[in-house]
């Protein structure tokens, strides 16, 4: 397998963690640290770079010594030095890093102490009382660590879509190379664009079933043969994700994609309604009696009981079924239908590429507007922008606007939402912008009741107009704060500001049923990306999918609409 860029970090990631969690050297920690960063973000191939014999101490922050190391990755596959590590202390320790409370010097604390090497090892340290005892410890914060291992453990089994998204195209890639191979489609939730995926579920029809097998289990990538049949194999990939693959014949293909597309709960319900017509439904086929009378797509499995085409977004039976024989579906948005983006970060703060460059982007994504939202000043570790820079950022604005031909930037800010609930930037200044961005950065943990109320009087700020990423959840990371979802859409409602459903694959906030509740309360929504750089802009899709799932039209969404519209509506009332 080639070594790509993303290896080398991911490597350099893991033996500044490990390094940390000795001890060693913080200086030697931060330059693992941050040429992993740099070198994940690289666009040139270090593996190329090596090949044809250039020197990789030209780039930023690559001495003599991680060049070699570089090197020997891209020879070996793997870093002497970090297998060293991985034996001396004990890898799975990393992945505890991030709970809370639970830093690299109280995880050297617990292993060198207690002996722990895993999650479950803590668990049961703390379930016995034993890190209360050590110093700097005690009783809550065994407490909340033992919290956080629950929840830790509860997550991983489950990957984002985005992560699936990119195992997944390798994979039927492998498979589509099998000579006979007609269709390979991946089912399952997967299908059906849940946030996050349990395992992946793939059909195959083929002309010949074992040839696809054996390509299969043969995948570099897997870690483990679960199984090994004829027309189906499961098998572990290294990353930990299961993958079943099945070959289904022709004329059963759509009978099996309903089937193993999901969710369970539709599959019971639509073969209840086949029951009511004598027909038997299962992956198989459509049956009456003993005979086979459909199956081979899936538009022919919803005919045989009376329903259109429901697309896989919505097959959660949760009143897609009611809604398919009133003839009420949603006509749910695609991505075309989107002229703009309404959240995006320049290189003015945290982003990666210029005013220039993300306007030229986003044109050749085909839209009409977009808006530039930078950071406030509260948000100091993004160099937040203060009255006069962003004064001097708006006049660049103007200046660009005024070069441009059909497309237009939109003057606008992520403005950070104070405690109290104030705007992190006066209101003769959000005067001056044709829209307000406004998200909770800080102070996460108050009770539901004053988040809520910090949220709504956020909103009674008349430059208020959308609500960015608002739980600020990341998933498999962080959760959302605690906040009273329906009030705060009901407040949006009243005072006429928007929710934003966040593209980006880690957040997809608001979530789906969010989404569904903003519609029937009437809340318009923003599908935008907190692109922070060009390749981000393509998040949207991932919007867009959580959208669909929120049973969202073109028409509940603010960004679908031209920019005179759009600007209508950001008028508040
Ligand atoms: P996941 O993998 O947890 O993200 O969720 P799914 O929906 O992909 O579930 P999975 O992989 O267990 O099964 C794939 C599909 O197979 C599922 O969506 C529906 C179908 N299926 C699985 N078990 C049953 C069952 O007992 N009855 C019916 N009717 N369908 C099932
Ligand atoms: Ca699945
Ligand atoms: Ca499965």
């Amino acid at each position: 397998m080639a070594v790509t860029n993303k290896i080398v970090a991911q490597l350099f990631d893991e033996t500044a963690d490990l390094l940390e969690i000795e001890g060693a050297n913080p200086f030697r920690v931060r330059a693992y640290r941050n040429s992993a960063r740099f070198l994940g973000d690289l666009a040139p191939s270090v593996a190329d770079m090596v090949r044809r014999g250039e020197d990789l101490e030209e780039l930023p922050g690559i001495g003599r010594d991680l060049a070699e190391k570089i090197q020997e990755i891209v020879r070996t596959g793997t870093l002497a030095q970090l297998e060293e590590i991985r034996e001396r202390t004990s890898p799975e320790l990393r992945t505890l890093m991030h709970v809370a409370g639970l830093g690299p010097k109280r995880l050297k604390t617990l292993h060198d102490e207690l002996g722990v090497r895993t999650a479950t090892d803590v668990r049961e340290a703390a379930a016995s009382g034993k890190i209360q005892r050590l110093k700097g410890f005690g009783v809550k914060l065994e407490q909340k660590i033992l919290q956080e291992i629950e929840r830790l453990k509860s997550r991983e089994r489950r990957i984002k879509l985005v992560e699936a998204q990119d195992l997944a195209s390798a994979l039927t890639t492998h498979i589509e190379q099998v000579s006979g191979v007609q269709r390979v489609q991946v089912a399952g939730s997967y299908r059906r664009r849940k946030e996050t995926v349990g395992d992946l579920d793939i059909l195959v029809i083929a002309a010949h079933s074992a040839d696809v097998m054996n390509r299969f289990v043969g995948y570099e990538d897997v870690a483990e043969v679960v199984s090994h049949g004829e027309t189906r194999s499961t098998v572990v990939l290294r990353c930990g994700l299961q993958v079943d693959v099945r070959t289904v014949p022709e004329e059963s293909y759509g009978a099996a994609l309903h089937y193993f597309t999901g969710s369970k709960a539709h599959n019971i319900a639509v073969r209840k309604l086949g029951r009511k017509n004598n027909l038997k439904i299962n992956e198989y086929g459509v049956f009456q009696g003993e005979r086979r009378i459909g199956g081979t797509t899936e538009e022919d499995v919803y005919g045989r009981v009376g329903l259109p085409f429901i697309e896989p977004e919505l097959r959660e039976d949760a009143g897609e079924i009611e809604a398919a024989q009133e003839g009420r579906l949603p006509e749910l948005i695609r991505l075309e239908d989107l002229r703009g983006d309404l959240h995006i970060h320049t290189r003015e703060t945290d982003g990666r590429h210029t005013l220039e460059e993300m306007a030229e982007a986003a044109q050749r994504l085909g839209y009409a507007y977009m808006a530039v939202t930078e950071h406030s000043r509260r948000v100091a570790v993004a160099r937040g922008l203060d009255a006069r820079r962003l004064a001097a950022f708006l006049e660049r604005i103007d200046g660009l606007n005024a070069k441009l031909k059909g497309f237009t930037i939109l003057k606008a800010i992520e403005v950070d939402i104070l405690e109290d609930g104030s705007l992190d930037l006066p209101d003769d200044i959000l005067r001056e912008l044709d829209l307000t961005v406004c998200a909770v950065h800080y102070h996460f943990n108050l009770s539901r009741e004053k988040q809520t109320e910090r949220i709504v009087r956020a909103m009674d700020n008349p430059y208020f107009r959308i609500l960015a990423h608002p739980t600020g959840r990341l998933i498999n990371e962080r959760d959302p704060y605690d906040v009273d979802m329906k009030f705060l859409l009901e407040a949006a409602g009243k005072r006429g500001c928007f929710m934003e459903l966040n593209s980006h694959p880690d957040r997809l906030d608001l979530t789906d049923t969010h989404c569904r509740l903003a519609k029937q309360m009437g809340v318009k929504v923003a599908v935008s990306t907190d692109a922070h750089s060009i390749t981000d802009l393509e998040f949207m899709r991932f919007g867009v999918f959580q959208a669909r799932r929120g049973w969202l039209e073109p028409g509940d969404v603010i960004n679908t609409r031209c920019l005179a519209e759009l600007r209508n509506l950001l008028k508040r009332p």
